[in-house]
């Protein structure tokens, strides 16, 4: 066998269902993971695509996740949607409270849907980019497992706590960024790891303190936010947003109570939609957009310079006919999940 194999976006869709519902996964949950994971290798964010299955069916296999759950849904506030994943994944308590969120942003103008006892294991952008495709700008984060030293720390506190935003435009897929607030995201060295690669320094340090490229001792150690202080300020805020504010843990606290089968953790996330046409006087909405290409527009006189989501919008441009590649040994492992139940 080849070191890579090529899979269709459609059996990767396929693919992933059948694991889940293998090992006993609702059929909600089972599709609505399965879409993540198949947008994830769509647009060529290797971290978060199939690469994750393992660590789905390891928290199911553990007993850490409910497989079944039926999240719920209540108003806290007039714009303030809860929606609980009752200890199940996160995507499809994501998609329970995406239109809500998307009718009570309109009617409001700002709606937050905030999700507890979820688990979330997923890239951040499929969280905000179909609100934009409704005409919402669009905020979310969530907070992780303890992985990313505090400034001027050396001992893992934060979680890598993403951040995405979304900006929708006319006749064209939305303005996206998702990024986490360490320098790398963790399933990045993970990767290294698996494909016995060296991190690039200042990704991480130690277990000493000291910095490091080992993947290996990275994990062993401690992410460094981007930016020092300032990433780790973001982080910070992320963990008060995803954690104090709607009422679920920190990551040092979702680390403390996981049982390290390597699946996802526990916790919560807040989704945060606006419609932009009620931000300003009536006179002023039909510009709105026209004045936000205008920066797009002088970003990319720049040369060298791109929008943050071009490369991804570029894969889902080719991964439909070319299909997604993924190494031999992720594939066979793929293959006894599905077997092995
Ligand atoms: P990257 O550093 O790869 O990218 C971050 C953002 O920057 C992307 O929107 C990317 O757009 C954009 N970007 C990259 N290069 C440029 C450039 N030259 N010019 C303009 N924009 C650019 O992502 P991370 O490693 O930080 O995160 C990877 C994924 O991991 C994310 O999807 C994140 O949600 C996920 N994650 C999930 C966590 C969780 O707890 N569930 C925790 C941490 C991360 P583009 O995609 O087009 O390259
Ligand atoms: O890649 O940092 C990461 C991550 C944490 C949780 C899910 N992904």
């Amino acid at each position: 066998m080849s070191d890579r194999v090529t899979m269709s976006l459609a059996e990767v869709h396929a693919t992933t269902t059948r694991i889940l519902l293998a090992h006993g996964v609702s059929t909600d949950q089972a599709r609505a993971i399965a879409d993540t994971v198949t947008n994830a290798e769509r647009d060529d964010c290797k971290s978060h695509g199939l690469f994750r299955v393992p660590g789905y069916v390891a928290s199911v296999k553990s007993g850490k996740v409910n497989p079944r759950a039926v999240p719920t849904m209540r108003d806290l506030a007039p714009g303030v949607i809860q929606v609980d994943g009752q200890h199940g994944f996160s995507p499809r308590a994501l998609e329970v409270g995406r239109a809500p969120l998307a009718e009570r942003a309109r009617s409001q103008g700002i709606a937050a849907l905030a999700v507890v006892n979820a688990h979330h294991f997923a890239a951040l952008w499929p969280e905000v980019e179909p609100l934009a495709e409704q005409g919402l700008a669009a905020l979310a984060c969530v907070d992780s497992f303890s992985y990313v030293a505090p400034a001027g720390g050396s001992k893992p506190l934060y979680g890598t706590n993403p951040i995405a935003f979304a900006w929708p435009r006319q006749g064209r897929p939305p303005l996206v960024f998702d990024q986490a607030t360490s320098v790398s995201a963790r399933g990045e060295i993970q990767i290294h790891l698996r494909d016995g690669k060296p991190i690039p320094e200042g990704w991480a340090i130690g277990p000493d303190g000291g910095p490091t490229t080992d993947p290996r001792a990275a994990l062993a150690g401690a992410q460094l936010p981007f930016g020092g202080y300032k990433g780790a300020a973001l982080s910070l805020m992320v963990e008060l947003l995803a954690g104090a504010l709607v009422g679920d843990v920190f990551s040092f606290e979702a680390s403390a109570r996981d049982n390290g089968d390597g699946g996802p953790p526990e916790g919560g996330e807040l989704v945060i939609a606006i419609d932009p046409g009620r931000c300003v006087a009536e006179d002023k909405r039909a510009g709105q957009l026209a004045h936000a290409e205008a920066l797009f527009e002088k970003i990319l006189e720049q040369d060298g310079a791109r929008l943050p989501s071009d490369r991804r919008y570029a894969a889902r441009r080719r991964t439909p006919t070319e299909g997604i590649r993924i190494p031999a040994s992720l594939y066979e492992t793929l293959e006894e999940l599905e077997r092995a139940q």
